[in-house]
């Protein structure tokens, strides 16, 4: 294993840890609202600084993108973090959050993790290998969309009247959809084989960044913006197994491919 890969899987789970600790603190949250419905609490603070800390002590001249504090330094290498990805599960005690930390060099993705430390779930990929800890990684091999799931995220970023309709399509294609409201969840589900397809309309890079190099690597696909234009704003990002085309158009309301 390549010392980068090694560094962020012991990284997530140590961040991972802290969050634990903190959310079982007595008064340990301290939960605030950047706006309506997107909380932070004084965990996810204390775990980007966390990450930050350690990427510094090794990688001094690394630039980090991170939720809470934005972009940090220029370098060709960045690393891009949401120290805990689904914040309103998780300040409720749900197990249904995540940390996602991935690098890029030169301009691409080369490392990925995504730990769901109360699911016990755990995948990472680098451009020697795949690990998976909790479960084996490999997207699903269904074809019929009658028995195929997909995870859905949403935000006030997309109009409602469009989600609903992507809903819509969906059902009307055969399939189920599921929504738990953290994209690290939905997109392990679909690098786990747990489901077929993830879909966000306008979800931002440090949502995915980890997913969207897991993904390839466990025999799925995505497709997302240009990393310079997701670095920016959030963006469209589509995962799935590849067996499902027609269905991966009625998600993305495209004629059939
Ligand atoms: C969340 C994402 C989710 C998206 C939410 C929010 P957070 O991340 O995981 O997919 O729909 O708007 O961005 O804010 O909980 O880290």
């Amino acid at each position: 294993m390549d010392d980068r890969l090694d560094f962020i899987i012991r990284l997530a789970r140590e961040a991972g840890m802290l969050a634990q600790t903190l959310r079982a603190t007595p008064g340990g949250l301290q939960v605030g609202a950047k706006a309506p419905g997107d909380f932070v609490t004084a965990a996810d603070l204390a775990v980007e600084r966390l990450i930050r800390n350690r990427i510094a002590a090794r990688w001094p001249t690394d630039a980090v993108l991170g939720e809470e504090g934005g972009l940090q330094g220029d370098s060709g290498a960045i690393w891009i973090t949401d120290p805990i990805d689904g914040t309103a599960n998780f300040m409720r005690g749900a197990a249904d959050w995540g940390v996602s930390i991935a690098l890029a060099q030169a301009g691409r993705l080369t490392h990925g993790v995504i730990y769901l430390p109360d699911h016990g779930l755990l995948v990472a990929a680098g451009p020697r290998g795949l690990v998976a800890e909790g479960a084996a990684a490999g997207v699903s091999g269904i074809s019929d969309a009658s028995a195929a799931l997909v995870h859905l995220g949403y935000s006030p970023r997309e109009a409602p009247t469009a989600h609903a309709a992507r809903i819509g399509r969906i059902l009307s294609a055969g399939a189920q959809y599921r929504r738990s409201g953290a994209a690290t969840v939905g997109l392990m589900a679909v690098i786990l084989g747990r489901a077929e397809v993830y879909h966000e309309s306008c979800l931002h890079l440090w949502d995915c960044a980890a997913a969207l190099v897991i993904v390839p690597a466990a025999g799925g696909q995505v497709q997302s913006a240009p990393l310079t234009d997701h670095l920016v704003a959030p963006c469209e990002v589509l995962a799935h197994s590849g067996h499902l085309p027609d269905l991966v158009a009625a998600v993305c309301g495209l004629a059939r491919p």
